[in-house]
């Protein structure tokens, strides 16, 4: 491409130079033979060069919109271009420098009658579209991300940040790291500077209760020129996969049976999986089951709608970056006759690693090099097969084998006849993607000062989900269900009442406090190693998610309880080298995981389970991190303590 249009512009040289030539002989001509001379010389070569720059330009920039939306059908103003608006520009990203202003404007609405895969719902959006917009920049820039709320409170979480360890209260965590913005046109206006070193695959979602369900997401990267050095590949085209689990009614509709008396944490099933928020689901009034059993809802109204395409180009290598943008559910990625080269796993680099498919947890990212293994087709399917052994129950709608096509000739509108990878089908187990197959590119654990694969501090979090009081189920670490304050933040009260309050005062030594339900989980020293040792007592998988880090996977298991001997063995049931580094981990039921941070980062950071209903059931604690530091930060903006005036 950069060589066909120096070669146009080299011809555009040449032609001016021969014009020059012939102008000095038409001293001696007449007037008209001049003209024609300009009109042959001048002007059809000048229209020759613009046409080539047209076609040099045009398919490349535009292939997304214009052949594929007559397949697509029309598009509605409600839903997000995502051909255009998930494709990355690499050449205008490899010309940046970091330390660029950044803005971006997202506003947080309930539309009425949306039907990303044909069935007609209310949703919440940004900016009036589904899905969520990119959200682009540079390591070392300053993010902004100017959010207001009309007709519901919200917040904004960018999954993943360290936020320049020490902006914790812009992290987006409601009535954990700021109060909501208020319903009625309330702004908030998170300004995020990004860390010089960290980049890649991130996401952004509400953090207030259940509304990301609703559409309230989007990815986010974050560039560099460090992070494209170590992968070390010359890929030249990069597009965001967006995939998601989809319900067919609003979450909080879910929420009453869900969380009431005599439910065994039976979490509702998705009706439908969404990749770049649409999806061909096959609606037959018949059979079709009326979202949370709701038999006097209206039967829905619905528009076939197409399956995802990706317009690719045959002669570009291409980098992938997949999000498991769901609320609920795991499931395993894979394009036919493409092998993927993992790179990046939640914005770690990885050491390269060729697979034909991968399991993805709730929250989960990755960036896969595509690797056509032929190109007898035109076009492929790209397959997610969400896994129904992590399903409570059945859910008649939804076909868990979702696809997308994938078009090398953009003119096509067939449907692809490639053949799937060899496939077992769903795994019994309801497991993460096998860690150990993961290396961080020229990691290394952190250790203690003496060397020791001991850490400074080891906190052992049982996670079980109980009936206790009330006949109500609820997510536990410990003994502590977690319950968000009514009307502040863990952060305001921590930071702005230090010295005297509820939860946890400055002078406050243990470990962990447990007090108006908040589990804190209390870090005073910088530096100090920490390992939470987490054994899942419960049948369900949860894929847990800290804030503000990276943690080191030393360990995991999708069956049994860990022992602390296992820290002193030679039997490979540690790993203290360069194990995965990553946000988001997968722990089987009755299985184990150990993770190991650093404490760096100074505020308040949640450490949950990433099923939006399991921490609408309380499986969530905080790590309160350098407290002391942070109560005396001068820089937190006066607009974050009156959110929570205005919530009061
Ligand atoms: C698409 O993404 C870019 C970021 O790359 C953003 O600036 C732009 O506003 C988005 N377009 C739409 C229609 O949302
Ligand atoms: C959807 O939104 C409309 C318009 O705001 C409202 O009248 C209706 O009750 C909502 N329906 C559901 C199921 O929430
Ligand atoms: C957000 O809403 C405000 C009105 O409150 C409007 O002025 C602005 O243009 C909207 N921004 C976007 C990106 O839609
Ligand atoms: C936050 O941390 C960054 C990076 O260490 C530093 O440059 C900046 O001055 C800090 N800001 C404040 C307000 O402490
Ligand atoms: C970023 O990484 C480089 C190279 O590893 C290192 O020299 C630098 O100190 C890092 N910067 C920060 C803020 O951690
Ligand atoms: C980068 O990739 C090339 C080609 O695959 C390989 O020869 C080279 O050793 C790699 N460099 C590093 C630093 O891994
Ligand atoms: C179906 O669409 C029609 C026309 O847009 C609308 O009047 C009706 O309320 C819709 N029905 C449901 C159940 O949303
Ligand atoms: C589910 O969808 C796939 C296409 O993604 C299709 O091949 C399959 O037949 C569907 N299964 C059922 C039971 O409808
Ligand atoms: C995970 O992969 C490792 C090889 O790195 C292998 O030894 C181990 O058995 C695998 N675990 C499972 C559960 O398949
Ligand atoms: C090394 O440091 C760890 C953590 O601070 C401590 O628990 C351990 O006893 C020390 N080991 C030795 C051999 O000093
Ligand atoms: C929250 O509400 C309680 C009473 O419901 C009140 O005592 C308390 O001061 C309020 N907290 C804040 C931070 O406004
Ligand atoms: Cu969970």
């Amino acid at each position: 491409m950069g060589n066909e249009m120096g070669s146009e512009i080299g011809n555009e040289n040449v032609n001016s130079k021969q014009l020059s030539k012939k102008n000095r002989k038409s001293r001696y001509r007449p007037i008209w033979l001049f003209l024609l001379q300009v009109f042959f010389c001048v002007v059809v070569p000048a229209l020759v060069v613009a046409v080539c720059l047209f076609y040099v330009n045009v398919p490349h920039r535009h292939s997304s919109d214009s052949d594929s939306e007559s397949v697509l059908g029309k598009t509605e103003s409600w839903r997000l271009d995502t051909q255009k608006n998930y494709t990355i520009d690499l050449d205008y990203w490899k010309t940046q420098t970091p330390g660029v202003d950044r803005h971006y404007y997202l506003n947080v609405s309930t539309m009425s009658q949306v039907a990303p895969d044909g069935i007609e719902r209310n949703v919440t959006v940004i900016n009036g579209q589904y899905p969520g917009p990119l959200v682009e920049a540079n390591a070392g820039d300053t993010l902004f991300l100017h959010v207001q709320a009309q007709g519901v409170p919200t917040t904004i979480h960018c999954h993943g940040l360290f936020f320049n360890k020490n902006e914790s209260f812009n992290d987006g965590a409601a009535f954990i790291n700021q109060c909501p913005i208020d319903a009625n046109g309330g702004t908030y206006d998170y300004e995020i500077h990004l860390d010089e070193n960290q980049s890649g695959t991130y996401w952004y979602h509400s953090h207030y209760g259940a509304q990301q369900a609703d559409g309230v997401f989007g990815p986010l990267v974050i560039h560099s020129a460090r992070e494209r050095e170590l992968i070390n590949d010359s890929y030249d085209a990069e597009v965001v996969v967006m995939v998601n689990d989809y319900y067919h009614a609003m979450a909080n509709s879910y929420l009453p049976e869900y969380l009431g008396p005599d439910n065994e944490n039976t979490e509702p099933t998705p009706d439908d999986g969404l990749i770049q928020g649409t999806n061909d689901f096959k609606y037959d009034s018949a059979t079709y089951v009326t979202p949370n059993g709701d038999t006097d809802l209206v039967p829905a109204n619905f528009t076939q709608m197409p399956p995802a395409v990706f317009n690719f180009d045959p002669h570009k290598r291409y980098r992938i970056r997949v999000i498991n943008a769901g609320f609920f559910a795991p499931f395993n990625f894979a394009i036919d006759r493409h092998k993927m080269k993992v790179v990046e796993a939640d914005g770690t680099v990885t050491e390269p690693l060729e697979l034909e498919s991968i399991d993805m947890s709730v929250a989960q990212r990755y960036s896969f090099i595509l690797e056509p293994q032929d190109t007898r087709l035109s076009e492929y399917w790209m397959r997610v097969r969400f896994n129904s052994f992590c399903f409570a129950q059945d859910n008649a709608n939804f076909n868990t084998s979702v696809s997308g096509v994938i078009r090398y000739d953009h003119k096509g509108t067939s449907l692809p006849s490639s053949e799937s990878w060899e496939y077992f089908g769903d795994d019994v187990r309801c497991r993460d993607f096998n860690q150990t197959l993961l290396r961080t590119l020229e990691g290394q654990v952190p250790r203690v000062q003496n060397g020791s694969t001991r850490p400074d501090v080891i906190v052992e979090l049982d996670v079980s989900f109980m009936i206790k009081g009330n006949q109500l189920d609820r997510g536990y670490f410990n003994d502590m269900t977690y319950t968000a304050l009514a009307n502040s933040s863990t952060m305001n009260v921590l930071a702005k009442s230090h010295l005297q309050n509820s939860i946890k005062e400055l002078q406050t030594t243990q470990v962990e406090t447990k007090n108006d339900g908040q589990y804190l989980i209390n870090l005073d020293k910088r530096g100090a190693v920490v390992d939470l040792i987490i054994n899942n007592y419960d049948d369900g998988a949860h894929p847990f998610h800290l804030h503000g880090h990276k943690f080191w996977v030393l360990s995991s298991a999708d069956r049994g309880y860990f022992k602390k001997s296992f820290y002193d063995s030679d039997n490979g049931e540690m790993d203290f080298t360069n194990p995965i580094s990553r946000d988001v981990l997968g722990v089987s039921g009755f299985g184990y995981a150990v993770i190991r941070f650093v404490v760096d980062n100074p505020g308040v950071w949640p450490f949950h389970c990433h099923i939006g209903w399991h921490m609408e059931s309380g499986l969530l604690l905080q790590i309160n991190e350098l407290q002391s530091e942070y109560s005396s930060w001068t820089h937190i903006p006066s607009a974050w303590d009156e959110l929570c005036q205005t919530s009061a």
